[in-house]
């Protein structure tokens, strides 16, 4: 029967595709950054922040490494299929634990569709880290930023025009989403029973349009509106805190996310600006990987809020009789409340961080870079320990020499010395536990060695 369908597949084009397909690609790229470091105390060197996305510099070591294949035809307008799966690791290196053990994670893995109709649709279904642009001091993505399992289509108009809509779920290893609870089997012993089992849906929508060469100059601008619905079902779990099972029901909940952002390219050298703002509320305040916290009388999160705006910018260029300089700078200023009907707990309030980081190109090779950031959290609420109103707040400033492939901020792979004095007012060191000896110390470092580098990554 196979025998006799083949000629019949043939005929039919189904068979062709690998037949005639053009060169076939496999692409091997990775991002990594590992480091080792001391506080100066004896310990690890460990970020001192006080708001959610601190700088990048104190990161703990994480590598990606990203597999790529690709079904490449011969036009570039035919249908073109690629594979991507990227794997994970975070910082749990045998070498350092002792431990045997890695914690390891997928994030990608999913197939693309190029040119299902030729220049104008593409389409993808899989796990994906599905974003736009970030702010590389602080390894944060301030606007579209989804880590999905799910499809979407994508429709290109030349260089000019994209629009993509993409839809997934998610349902967290956490009895908000899902529970299963040990039952009596009929007749004798015992089952699983599969209690609870909601997933988040989350939708996402976004239209980009980018002029490029603007008045006959390298300059070029984009701006993109972004979009996001999350919706769950309703639900209930079983609760075995009492010596019967109480059952507690939860309603269907929602939320939506709208945003914003500018980007201007082409000046100085790798210049580029973009500067984002977004609105969220609802289960989208809280983001897409997260259990919501603090709910209102009616289960819901309803009330949650979220406000952010952010900017991130890069300069390289030739001061005459000086050397070859660049700076980086960016940071967000975030506004949160959660969904309880309490708008003044340590929950809901503000937190901003700024950072610059200038650099003097010594040679193509030698750079001296400086980074300086100030923090700030201003938390409703009244702090725990002196019942007092308090705003923790962070300096920081690194010295950083480093060895890089090519001239450039962006130049990888790097290879750094990093020494970093950061000063916590006591508000900040307020928020480490009681008897923890940070609390007694304005200044905390951060010396190390590092390596960061990106190639045919994802990440950029
Ligand atoms: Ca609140
Ligand atoms: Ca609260």
């Amino acid at each position: 029967v196979i025998k006799a369908l083949v000629p019949a597949l043939l005929a039919c084009g189904l068979l062709a595709f690998p037949l005639s397909a053009g060169e076939h690609h496999f692409q091997f790229g990775s991002y990594g950054r590992v480091n080792f470091s001391t506080d100066l105390y004896g310990g690890r060197g460990s970020p001192s922040n006080v708001v959610q996305h601190g700088v990048r510099l104190e990161e703990p070591s994480y590598a990606e490494l990203n597999f790529h294949y690709q079904l490449n035809r011969n036009d570039a307008r035919e249908l073109n299929v690629h594979t991507v799966f990227t794997l994970a690791l975070f910082d749990s290196l045998f070498h350092y634990t002792g431990q045997a053990d890695s914690a390891l994670a997928v994030r990608n893995l999913y197939g693309y569709a190029e040119n299902v109709l030729p220049g104008l649709l593409h389409l993808w279904v899989g796990s994906r880290m599905y974003r736009g642009d970030d702010i590389y001091l602080l390894d944060f993505w301030p606007l579209d930023n989804l880590n999905t399992l799910g499809g979407g289509a994508e429709v290109t108009l030349g260089d000019d025009w994209l629009f993509a809509a993409h839809a997934g779920f998610n349902r967290l290893d956490d009895t908000y989403y899902h529970q299963e609870v040990l039952t009596s089997a009929p007749g004798f012993g015992t089952e699983n029973l599969l209690y609870l089992d909601r997933q988040k849906l989350i939708t996402s929508f976004k239209a980009q349009r980018q002029f490029f060469k603007l008045g006959g100059t390298d300059l070029g601008i984009k701006f993109k509106l972004y979009g996001e619905f999350h919706a769950l079902p309703k639900g209930g779990i079983l609760r075995d805190d009492t010596a019967t099972y109480q059952k507690e029901s939860w309603p269907a909940d929602n939320g939506w996310l709208a945003g914003a952002q500018v980007g201007l390219w082409g000046f100085g050298q790798n210049g580029f600006l973009n500067v984002w703002a977004r609105y969220a509320a609802g289960l989208a305040a809280y983001g897409e990987l997260a259990v919501p916290w603090d709910l209102g009388p009616d289960k819901k999160s309803t009330r949650a809020r979220e406000i952010l705006t952010a900017v991130m910018a890069n300069w390289e260029g030739d001061v005459p009789g000086f050397l070859p300089v660049g700076v980086m700078a960016g940071g967000y200023l975030r506004w949160f409340r959660d969904a309880d009907p309490n708008s003044v707990d340590l929950d809901d309030g503000w937190e901003t961080i700024w950072v610059a980081r200038p650099a003097l190109f010594v040679t193509d090779h030698y750079h001296q870079i400086f980074e300086v950031s100030f923090q700030h959290k201003d938390p409703f609420g009244l702090a725990w320990s002196s019942g007092r109103h308090e705003q923790p707040q962070v300096w920081k400033a690194a010295v950083i020499p480093a060895l890089s492939m090519g001239r450039g901020s962006f130049a990888r792979p790097q290879f750094r010395f990093v020494l970093s004095a950061s000063h916590l007012n006591q508000a900040a060191r307020n928020l480490y536990p009681l008897d923890d000896p940070r609390r007694g110390r304005a200044w905390e470092y951060f010396a190390g060695v590092q390596v960061e580098w990106w190639y045919y990554s994802s990440y950029r």
